[in-house]
Parts: C-alpha cells; sequence; structure tokens
C-alpha cells in the first residue's frame, strides 16, 4: 500500500471514527441525532453513545462507495480527489490565528490500522462500531468534568465554543490559500 493510499485512507478514517479532539460534541448540520434523546436537559452516557454510534454508522454507509460491507481501498479510490491544499501551511494559519497549538496528526494510515481490529485490510461495520464506541467513551469521559456520568450545558459550552472557532478559523485559512493560489497560478 503505497503513501498516497494510506493518507487518504487515513483522511477518510477521520471522517469515519469521528474522533477528533476538534470533533463537534453536539450534531452537525444534516446529520442530527439528538444528543439529548430523553429531553431531560442533560446528555447520559448512553444517549451519547447512541448519537456517535448513529453517525459513525451513516459515515460507514457513505465510505463503502461498492456496499460490500466493509471499507478497503475500493472504496477509498472511488473518493474525488481533496483540493489540492498544503496541509502544513493551513495548520501554521490556524495555530497562528487561534494563537493555540494543534495536536500532532495521526502517522498516516494508523487511524485505519486502529480500527481494522483483526489486521485484514478492510474495516467490517462492527470493526467501525467497535472503534466509534472506544473513542466515544473517552471523549464522553474527557467532557464530564464533574464525573457523574451526565453531560450538561456548562460542560459542553466551551468545548463547542472552541470547535466553532476553529472550523472559522480554518475556513479563512483555506479562503486565504485559495486566493493566493489564484493570484500566483500555483
Ligand atoms: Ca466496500
Ligand atoms: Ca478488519
Ligand atoms: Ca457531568
Amino acid at each position: 500500500m503505497n503513501h498516497g493510499k494510506l493518507s487518504l485512507m487515513a483522511a477518510a478514517l477521520a471522517a469515519l471514527t469521528l474522533g477528533t479532539v476538534h470533533a463537534q460534541t453536539g450534531t452537525a448540520a444534516g446529520d442530527r441525532t439528538p444528543l439529548d434523546a430523553d429531553g431531560d436537559g442533560m446528555v447520559s452516557q448512553d444517549e451519547f453513545l447512541a448519537a456517535r454510534l448513529a453517525r459513525a454508522e451513516r459515515r460507514f454507509d457513505r465510505l463503502d462507495s461498492d456496499e460490500d460491507g466493509q471499507i478497503t481501498e475500493a472504496d477509498l479510490a472511488d473518493r474525488p480527489e481533496p483540493p489540492d491544499v498544503d496541509r502544513e501551511a493551513l495548520r501554521a494559519c490556524i495555530e497562528e490565528t487561534l494563537g493555540v497549538e494543534l495536536p500532532e496528526r495521526p502517522e498516516p494510515g494508523s487511524r485505519f490500522d486502529a480500527a481494522d481490529l483483526n489486521g485484514d485490510g478492510a474495516i467490517t461495520l462492527d470493526e467501525a462500531l467497535t472503534n466509534a464506541e472506544s473513542r466515544a467513551v473517552e471523549r464522553f469521559m474527557n467532557l464530564d468534568e464533574n464525573a457523574d456520568g451526565q453531560l450538561e450545558r456548562s460542560e459542553v459550552r466551551r468545548p463547542l465554543r472552541r470547535a466553532a472557532r476553529l472550523r472559522q478559523a480554518r475556513r479563512q485559512c483555506l479562503r486565504e490559500q485559495q486566493e493566493a493560489n489564484d493570484l500566483l497560478g500555483g
């Protein structure tokens, strides 16, 4: 498997496993599973896991383009080429804009390998959900500051704001990079 393929797989898997540090704690537009399913104003770990697993399953279906029930190189080869972005420059721009250091990017392929539990080069739905669940548990524990097994407003407000700022900085940096490319014919 060459490096390009691995990066592609890593990117696809990052999308699949929703585990990034900056993943939204709420729901993405067009991808809605209410977190607070019973509407009591708090999100229990079960509610959190249910929403995350539902989202992981939808992403799995989207990525499994040949619909054979597993994610392999064949699915990822069908995906459109990502736009030409200088990732290092983008990262530097976001860090400068926000005045923070972003976490290290995982090694290419490491996320795929981590989710491919039996190491056969394909990710089944079971493997994807197992992986999504362990990431979701970890994420929940990080968010649940007072460790009472429930997420309340005050516990998600800051991470949500941080995620929104990051998205905004990323958009702006991408736009600047695109404009520079247009100007310089790059
Ligand atoms: Ca497939
Ligand atoms: Ca596997
Ligand atoms: Ca709590």
